[in-house]
């Protein structure tokens, strides 16, 4: 039940952000990758021939421990994929579970200090016209 209340306060949360960047050309690339900090997320909509990339910056000097969540659309089934970016250069890769259309995808990720989590959200061949969601917490 507790993580029932949780799930519907981010719900709420996600109402007010405007989907801004639903568009081509935003998002798209790891350089303009949209900003995510723990406890927000986005509502949108993913458009034919783009990706949404969502960046988590740990700009702290500890490692952080979190959870990113995609919940697909009723109708369809998204993905993402995480790539974390040392300061190094090395770039370590996660694959969340994949629990179908209009399902969650969670995965709980750790990032060092300085390191920055890519989040590359795509669709598997079939768009929806409803939001889908993605946060971090
Ligand atoms: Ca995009
Ligand atoms: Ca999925």
């Amino acid at each position: 039940m507790k993580k029932f209340i949780v799930l519907l306060s981010i719900f709420g949360l996600l109402v007010g952000v405007p989907s801004a960047y639903a568009q081509y050309g935003y998002g798209d690339t790891i350089s303009t990758a949209v900003a995510v900090t723990p406890g927000s997320g986005y509502g949108t909509i993913l458009q034919g021939g783009e990706a949404d990339i969502f960046v988590l910056n740990n700009n702290t000097a500890q490692s952080i421990t979190k959870t990113a969540n995609l919940l697909s659309p009723a109708d369809v089934n998204y993905n993402y994929w995480v790539e974390i970016h040392n300061p190094g250069g090395s770039v370590t890769y996660l694959n969340p579970w994949d629990n179908g259309i209009g399902g969650l995808d969670s995965i709980q990720i750790t990032v060092g200090p300085g390191s920055k989590a890519y989040f590359i959200v795509s669709d598997t061949g079939t768009l929806s016209s409803a939001s889908y969601s993605f946060w971090v917490n």
